[in-house]
């Protein structure tokens, strides 16, 4: 009869944070609402991301709109969805997209607490191909509402009130942290409604897997190279780790989040900050990592005690089990 139970007392998205929320009483409604229109974001991403290979092919109604013009790049297009539905939620003040070079300011008439950070669309190189990729998302809170500048987003990790992704894969899975915990919801189709699928994510302690683009080997660090040959090449015995790289950020950590191992994007001599972002790459996932019970380092601090000095800021990270991430801080610390 459980099962039967759980197939009628849905626990949506909503429901779940409302629930969540009424510990912070104070915050309830507008934390509910943000959320509500990052959600909107995603499922329509989600069903630009299933039409995107048939209105190649076949031309989708829709397609081409009334002036003729061609259908706008999936990237673009998600980021507009969700700077549109940010801005109208009235929750938010300032918005950092990895598609705007420049910090989005809200206008004062609709302008609310919150700070988003977001990649509308991560994965880019997997986009024509059908691969999974995915929306990330961190949120921070205003210091002084009739003052908002560029310092409001300009905060270490630590300081974020909530994080999470949506993968767009062979089902559509929204991971979230308000800071109690991680919980996986599933986009039921018919439905349309996030529902709680993965309640209370652990990561396990140890993994079996590693992530990284290998191609980038000749020009990695020492801590790095001797890290992934460790991996490989294990000195106590022990199996090798498998090797899964997808290239796409959120499918990479979702995948090291459910099956645990690590997942990094080092430094290396032609990019000394690596190649992802602080602010809505790095911070987000070290944030939920954390959250799972696991670690994220960047090669020198806990990720999420970095403090950005620019909104599109890099840093090497390292993220994922607990004592796969804790042997890479000591190869860094007997380094230096
Ligand atoms: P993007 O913002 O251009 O999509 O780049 C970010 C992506 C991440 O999803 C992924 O982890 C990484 O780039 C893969 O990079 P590489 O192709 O160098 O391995
Ligand atoms: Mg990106």
């Amino acid at each position: 009869h459980a099962a039967e139970a759980q197939r009628t007392d849905l626990m949506t998205i909503t429901r779940h944070v409302l629930n969540e929320q009424s510990r912070h009483p104070e915050s309830r409604g507008d934390f509910t609402i943000l959320l509500s229109h990052i959600v909107l974001g995603c499922k329509f991403v989600a069903s630009a991301v299933n039409k995107a290979g048939l209105a190649k092919l076949i031309g989708l109604a829709g397609e081409t709109n009334l002036q003729g013009e061609e259908q706008k790049k999936l990237d673009v297009l998600s980021n507009e969805v969700f700077v549109k539905a940010l801005v109208s939620s009235g929750r938010t003040c300032v918005l950092v997209s990895e598609e705007n070079e420049e910090a989005i300011f809200v206008d004062a008439s609709l302008r609310g607490k919150y700070c988003v950070c977001f990649d509308p669309l991560d994965g880019s190189s997997n986009i024509d191909c059908g691969v999974s990729i995915g929306t990330i998302f961190g949120i921070y809170m205003i210091k002084d509402k009739d003052n908002v500048t560029l310092d409001d987003v300009l905060q270490p990790g630590t300081n974020m009130l909530a994080a999470g992704y949506c993968m767009y894969g062979s089902s559509c899975t929204l991971v979230l942290s308000t800071g109690n915990g991680v919980n996986g919801f599933t986009l039921d189709p018919s439905l349309g409604e996030f529902i709680l699928t993965h309640p209370n994510i652990k990561i396990p302690k140890k993994g079996k897997i590693y992530s990284v683009n290998e191609g980038n080997a000749k020009n990695w660090d020492a801590p790095t190279a001797k890290f992934v040959e460790k991996c490989k090449f294990p000195l106590d015995g022990l199996s090798p780790k498998s090797l899964r790289y997808i290239g796409s950020m959120v499918a990479d950590v979702h995948r090291t989040l459910l099956y645990g191992g690590v997942f990094l994007y080092p430094a290396d001599k032609k990019s000394p900050n690596g190649k992802l972002r602080v602010l809505y790459e790095v911070f987000p996932m070290s944030f939920l990592m954390e959250q799972a019970g696991g670690q994220a380092f960047t090669g020198k601090q806990r990720a999420l005690e970095l403090v950005p000095s620019k909104i599109h800021d890099r840093s090497p990270i390292f993220l994922g089990s607990s004592d796969d991430v804790e042997e890479i801080k000591s190869l860094y610390a007997s380094q230096s």
